[in-house]
């Protein structure tokens, strides 16, 4: 969560508490929630996600601003949950709430009602992580192994000027659903305004987290027995890119591909201050013991070359050994605040795909860590195009009849011979719109250094200085002669991924007129050379859950 003394002004703050009233919500508890007469409880608020700009698989907030990921995990029943950064009363960042969503597949999300709210008119719940405490380590659920906690930051705002941001707990008998924060909170007292976003894993006997002293570019790392005694046991400090903040930070298991063995990845966001401007998320591969982590290099390794890709959480609740999951906030600080999803549908902001993710060690730079979209059958739609001997030529898809305006395109090439390729064959992809024009283009070239860029600059809707437009990456070709892209792309957010997720990119894009139309092209191919193209529709997966109208109500069942 962004220290956001520079986007809030204290009048904003003022506003928003002025016009609010104290009630008790869920179960009486010693600390009372404080509930602004306008933020609903109990129940969802209803979305529309019928916007042309509106993410179809993706998941957004109902109704405005959204940005963070936060508490996500897996239930004992596999339901996946994730929290989220959300201000309910406006349209750019302030009023920091925890929404609340859940699917079975990651792909379809139902609408639950806020999870956690402020103790007070001056406090805001920021980011933090969840677990499920199946042995009552904290005491909290005599009766349950279905316990959860959640651990946040209560960042105070005093008169409108930061104050201490201190760590709070907050624990769920209804897995997850509703929450009673602890009486004994802070569990982490603190007098610093830059001390943010624990994040709670569990290390063999005991609680660890991880959390940024943010300006003092510091990640550290606790223990505790029970998730309400904390024990500062190490810090990580001054290691790759810092940009001007560390925040979010994410300490992870992964299985190393093709082995039974993992290594521990140390994941920092930094923002502002990225090396493509404002927001960006930094890894490390490492070995962890229980209280130290030790990364294997001194290499700042980014896991997205795009430029909305920050924030990332992994879900805690995966088995060891298994792909580690991952979703991230798709957007950027230095423009989220002004992108037009705001006046034109009253939401800002969606969450990156959900992602699967493990380490490779690659030839040149060592450890890697690869992401792919998670299964995406739940809404994997008609075949639109398949070829699977393309060479020099076009392959052109009208897609205006899919319904939710997304496609999945893949592109599998193999035979691909290195030292006699020509440096112009190339293969590209473009997605236009017939009626103004505008598109969205990406390509590689087999040649060279294997550079692959995305453009977003053909499209039209959303004009700024920071919203640049050209991104690049490279992605050698390997040995075997083998390389392959999947894009991912829906109405208003783009993300590929390239020769099986070892690079990824996440772009947003916003469009006067829907693109519809998807051309992709190649030049210079070898006839040694096979390249399989397949495109298929997406299935909306909010379309089914609006009413006759058009809304969606999310579970209002709950109480
Ligand atoms: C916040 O609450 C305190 C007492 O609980 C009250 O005195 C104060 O006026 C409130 N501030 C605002 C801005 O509502
Ligand atoms: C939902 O949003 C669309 C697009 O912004 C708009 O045309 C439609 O009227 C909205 N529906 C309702 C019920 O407000
Ligand atoms: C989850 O599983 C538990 C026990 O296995 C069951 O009692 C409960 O009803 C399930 N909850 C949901 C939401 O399916
Ligand atoms: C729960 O207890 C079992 C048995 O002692 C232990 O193996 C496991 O690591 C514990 N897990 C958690 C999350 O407390
Ligand atoms: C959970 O912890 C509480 C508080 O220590 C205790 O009263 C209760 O018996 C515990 N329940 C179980 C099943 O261990
Ligand atoms: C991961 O391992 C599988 C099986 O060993 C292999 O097919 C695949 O290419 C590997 N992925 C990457 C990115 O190295
Ligand atoms: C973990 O590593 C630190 C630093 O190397 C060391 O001081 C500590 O003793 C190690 N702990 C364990 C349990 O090995
Ligand atoms: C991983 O790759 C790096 C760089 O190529 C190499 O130094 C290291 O030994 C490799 N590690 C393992 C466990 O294979
Ligand atoms: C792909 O795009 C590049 C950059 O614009 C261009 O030079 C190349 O000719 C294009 N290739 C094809 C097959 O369209
Ligand atoms: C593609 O075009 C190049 C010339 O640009 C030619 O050398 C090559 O044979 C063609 N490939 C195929 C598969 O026809
Ligand atoms: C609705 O919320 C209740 C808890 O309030 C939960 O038990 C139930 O599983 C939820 N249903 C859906 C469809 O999310
Ligand atoms: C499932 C269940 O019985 N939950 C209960 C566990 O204990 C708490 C505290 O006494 C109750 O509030 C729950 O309803």
């Amino acid at each position: 969560m962004f220290g956001f003394r520079l986007i809030i002004s204290a009048s904003l703050i003022y506003h928003s508490l002025a016009q609010s009233s104290a009630i008790l919500v869920g179960t009486p508890s010693p600390t009372p929630n404080y509930v602004e007469s306008s933020v609903p409880t109990g129940t969802p608020i209803a979305g529309n996600y019928t916007g042309s700009l509106r993410p179809q698989i993706h998941y957004s907030p109902p109704t405005n601003f959204m940005n963070d990921p936060n508490g996500m995990f897996v239930d004992n029943n596999g339901t996946w949950h994730l929290y989220y950064q959300y201000d309910a009363t406006g349209i750019v960042a302030g009023n920091q709430h925890w929404g609340h969503a859940t699917s079975q597949d990651l792909y379809h999300w139902v609408n639950q009602p806020i999870a956690l709210f402020p103790p007070n008119n001056y406090t805001y719940v920021f980011s933090g992580s969840a677990v499920v405490d199946v042995n009552n380590t904290s005491g909290f659920f005599p009766n349950q192994t279905n316990g959860v906690v959640a651990i946040y930051t209560l960042a105070e705002y005093p008169g409108g000027v930061a104050g201490p941001q201190q760590q709070a707990i907050a624990y769920s008998y209804d897995s997850g659903y509703s929450f009673i924060p602890y009486a004994g909170n802070p569990v982490i007292p603190s007098t610093s305004s830059q001390f943010r976003d624990p994040k709670v894993i569990w290390y063999g006997d005991h609680w660890v987290m991880v959390i940024a002293y943010a300006q003092e570019f510091a990640i550290g790392f606790f223990t505790s027995p029970d998730l309400k005694d904390w024990t500062h046991a190490s810090n990580f400090s001054y290691h790759g890119l810092l940009g001007l903040q560390y925040e979010c930070p994410n300490l992870v298991e992964m299985p190393i591909n093709g082995t039974s063995e993992t290594k521990w990845v140390l994941q920092i966001s930094i923002n502002p201050g990225a090396p493509l401007g404002g927001s960006i998320a930094e890894y490390f591969p490492g070995d962890f013991n229980g209280t130290h982590f030790q990364a294997v290099d001194a290499v700042a390794r980014i896991a997205d070359f795009g430029k909305d890709n920050y924030a990332g959480q992994f879900f805690y609740g995966t088995p060891a050994g298994q792909d580690a999951v991952s979703i991230a906030w798709a957007s950027n600080w230095q423009y989220t605040q002004i992108t037009p999803t705001g006046p034109k549908e009253g939401w800002r902001s969606s969450m990156s795909l959900p992602r699967r993710n493990f380490l490779v060690n690659t030839t040149r730079v060592g450890w890697d860590m690869v992401s792919t979209p998670y299964d995406m059958t739940p809404v994997i739609g008609d075949e639109l195009a398949s070829n699977s001997s393309f060479g020099n030529g076009t392959l052109f898809v009208d897609y205006r009849e899919v319904e939710s305006n997304a496609l999945r395109f893949q592109v599998d090439v193999s035979g691909i011979n290195s030292s006699t390729i020509s440096g112009s064959a190339t293969l590209n992809f473009t997605i236009r719109s017939p009626v103004s024009n505008e598109y969205l283009e990406g390509g590689f070239y087999f040649g060279g250094d294997n550079p692959f860029f995305l453009n977003r600059g053909g499209v039209r809707g959303f004009d700024n200085v920071f919203f640049t437009d050209k991104f690049s990456t490279t992605n050698l070709i390997k040995g075997d002669g083998t390389w392959s892209l999947v894009g991912v792309i829906d109405r208003s957010i783009l993300e590929v991924f390239l020769d099986g997720g070892e690079r990824s990119a996440t772009t947003t894009f916003f469009s006067n007129e829907p693109l519809t139309q998807l051309i992709v092209s190649a030049a210079g191919v070898q006839e040694s050379m096979t390249i399989a193209i397949t495109v298929y529709a997406i299935n909306s997966a909010w379309s089914e859950q609006a009413n006759a109208q058009g809304t969606v109500v999310g579970n209002v069942t709950s109480s």
